[in-house]
């Protein structure tokens, strides 16, 4: 009998019960693929869980449409990170994109995807979407102005993903998007990361004119608790009207809705006097 565990502190975890496990050492991490009996396929990077096939439409929506419905016309979308999929899976299902750029540093990450997460990674060979195995930090540096939506789908901010979480490399973000832009970015747990949450979110805090941070339930994150910030120079993404609550009713999704919407920024108090 294998159990896996993830060491999300010191001193606590989350264990699971796997009836088969795949390991690969790719460039960059320990990637590990495990089939569990709780929560069906587990991808695992340097240790952490980054999604399993029973609770990632939770992440992946929560991360997407947010940012996606507030855009007044997402045309051009740009995911960093996200090499599973999920995130362009969601993003595509909103009308208005036409075209989706994936930045994923770990070419490993798509291939294990594409082979053993297909209802994660089905979007991955979609007419719309280009992939660009790169590092998210270099790629952004070629792009100036061009984005409406820019998602980032990163794993923690250790290893190859901690540039990621740095003022620096918002300004990119920022300087990546065309007049109205937005991004959306997951900024770790409040609960169990405390200082990564905050950090992350005060460092878009001195980027961005607009922002807003909200939650989400996700079984096999830290916690469970998880966190996510939108923000913007020239939309104030913290306002909603009725257009957004339209398109919202089209989306076909399991976690996000218009309840979840109109009280997307009711933080408990603790985690708002995190980031005041
Ligand atoms: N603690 C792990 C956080 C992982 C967040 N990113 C997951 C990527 C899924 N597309």
């Amino acid at each position: 009998m294998i159990w896996f565990t993830e060491y999300q502190t010191k001193n606590t975890g989350l264990t699971v019960k796997v009836k088969e496990a795949k390991h690969i050492q790719s460039k960059y991490q320990e990637i590990l693929l495990l089939d569990t009996y709780e929560y069906g396929k587990m991808l695992v990077l340097d240790g952490a869980v980054q999604t399993t096939e029973r609770d990632e439409f939770i992440y992946h929506e929560m991360l997407s449409h947010p940012a996606l419905i507030k855009h007044r016309n997402p045309e051009r979308v740009l995911v960093i990170g996200g090499g599973d999929g999920g995130t362009v899976r969601e993003v595509l299902k909103h009308p208005e994109v036409k075209q989706v750029h994936l930045c994923e540093i770990d070419e490993e990450v798509i291939k294990v995807s594409k082979e053993h997460l297909p209802t994660i990674s089905n979007q991955l060979d979609n007419p719309k979407v280009s992939i660009f195995v790169e590092d998210g930090n270099k790629f952004l540096d070629e792009r100036k102005s061009y984005y409406d939506v820019i998602l980032l789908d990163l794993s923690d901010p250790v290893g190859p993903a901690e540039a990621l979480f740095k003022r620096a490399f918002y300004e990119k973000v920022k300087g990546a998007l065309r007049e109205g832009g937005i991004m959306a970015a997951q900024t770790e747990s409040p609960f169990l990361q405390e200082l990564y949450f905050k950090t992350a979110v005060k460092e878009i805090q001195k980027v961005f004119k607009y922002y807003g941070t909200y939650l989400a339930f996700i079984p096999t994150y830290p916690a469970g608790m998880w966190s996510f910030t939108i923000a913007s120079d020239d939309v104030d993404v913290t306002k909603t009207d009725g257009k957004e609550l339209e398109k919202l009713k089209n989306l076909n999704t399991k976690y996000f809705c218009d309840k979840i919407y109109t009280s997307l920024f009711s933080l408990p108090k603790f985690v708002s006097d995190l980031i005041k």
